[in-house]
């Protein structure tokens, strides 16, 4: 699929936290042009492409990114208009090698991502092809995906005291998104009156979950499944289940030692810990349950736990292809998520998927904290075909565009199948 790209532009917008972010717009000719907003996360791992930020104390207290968008629309847009493309493919490979870097920290991963993302779009256009379409691989066929819904925030996304940072849930007996959203907001709906009943604030965190000043996860948990009960769902595989991404970078105290609710805990302390959430919740998937550094605590969490849920690394793996393809070889984990601007262009998370999908490892295609109304990862997720998306609570708007673009889909392509897809 051949392209010629006559414009490339990006100007300064706001994301869902109020801090700059760059729209890009790439051209085609024919009057094909399509934009892409760029996501930025809160709680990263230490080895994600880099952001660029302009670090001028005088605009956005140093977030502004006019750097990135100087890089856009000078050395990046000199580079790639008048030319032609083969494909995807050969048009991020210009960027990474025009960069130069292995992890994007010249001209900044905001700017590769945006450029990568409004060409894909555009190029889609063009072809007369779906967005999802135009991103699905051989290693798997297009699905739409389940949702997780992230009901309650804490750690990084929230000011509240609890430590972990996402509480989701997971309509895995749906049988179409339109019945997962459905779910999703009616339980959300039941944990707000629930949360009211029992006295604790409806306050929101940073992706639309409610942001209780509650400190203990157990308690969350009890929580989420009176939610689940009370809007009428049966919980577990069959109905509606949870899934946790306490992000432990972020309450790691040092190398394997952890500090939650008040207690501190060993790797070993933490893994009994999720052995008993496994046993006593409908918990199907736990992300980050360990440090990034903990690799030792990652290959006995494995042990212990992979056969029975699905264990996400996300901080550990970053999007990148060759820490998830070490990972598979030391044990460890047993799928990725999946974030675009963590690792800089399409093709590269496309090669993430499929290095997940060759190993046997499910992928789970993520936003950031910081969102916009850009709607994307949607598509990769239906188009790669890795049956999970996670995308925030089912309210807000830059949370909903993501989930009502599933629907947009389901609805124009009703061949398409639901589910985790294994
Ligand atoms: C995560 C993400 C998205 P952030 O940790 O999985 O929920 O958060 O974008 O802040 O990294
Ligand atoms: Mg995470």
């Amino acid at each position: 699929m051949t392209f010629h790209i006559t414009l490339v532009r990006a100007m300064e917008i706001l994301d869902s936290r109020s801090r700059p972010t760059l729209s890009v717009t790439v051209g085609l000719p024919g009057g094909f042009s399509a934009h892409a907003a760029v996501p930025s996360g809160a709680s990263t791992g230490s080895q994600e492409a880099v952001e660029l930020r302009d670090n001028d104390p005088t605009r956005y207290h140093g977030a502004g990114v006019r750097r990135a968008i100087g890089h856009v629309n000078g050395e990046i847009a000199d580079a790639l208009r008048g030319r032609d493309f083969a494909d995807q493919a050969d048009l991020d490979r210009t960027l990474t090698t025009l960069d130069g870097t292995p992890n994007a920290s010249r001209l900044g991963a905001n700017a590769l991502v945006g450029v990568s993302v409004a060409t894909a779009r555009a190029a889609a256009a063009q072809a007369g092809t779906p967005l999802w379409q135009y991103l699905s691989t051989d290693d798997a066929p297009p699905l739409l995906p389940v949702p997780h819904f992230n009901i309650v925030n804490g750690g990084a996304h929230a000011p509240n005291p609890l430590e972990f940072q996402e509480f989701m849930v997971a309509p895995l007996g749906a049988r179409t998104v339109a019945e997962a959203l459905r779910a999703g907001s009616e339980i959300y709906t039941c944990l707000r009156h629930r949360l009211t009943v029992c006295g604790h604030s409806t306050a929101l965190g940073d992706e639309g979950g409610f942001a209780p000043d509650v400190t203990e996860p157990e308690y969350a948990l009890r929580l989420l499944v009176r939610a689940i009960t009370d809007a009428g769902y049966p919980t577990g595989p069959h109905g509606v289940a949870i899934a946790l991404d306490p992000a432990a970078n972020a309450f790691r105290q040092s190398e394997g030692v952890y500090r939650v609710n008040g207690q501190t805990l060993t790797s070993s302390d933490m893994i009994a810990r999720y052995r008993q959430m496994i046993d006593d919740f409908p918990i199907w998937s736990i992300e980050d349950g360990l440090a990034e550094d903990d690799r030792t605590g990652w290959a006995e969490l494995t042990r212990t736990l992979g056969s029975r849920i699905q264990l996400i690394g996300d901080d550990i793996f970053v999007t990148n292809p060759t820490l998830i393809a070490q990972a598979v070889d030391d044990h460890i984990a047993n799928a990725a998520l999946i974030k675009p601007n963590q690792i800089g262009t399409v093709t590269e998370t496309l090669r993430a998927i499929t290095v997940c999908q060759r190993a046997g490892y499910a992928a789970m295609i993520s936003h950031r904290s910081g969102e916009t109304d850009d709607t994307f990862i949607a598509d990769l997720a239906v188009g790669s075909g890795c049956g999970q998306i996670k995308s925030g609570a089912p309210a807000r708007g830059e949370r909903v565009a993501k989930y009502n673009r599933l629907l947009e889909i389901e609805y124009r392509h009703t061949e398409l199948p639901y589910g985790l897809g294994r």
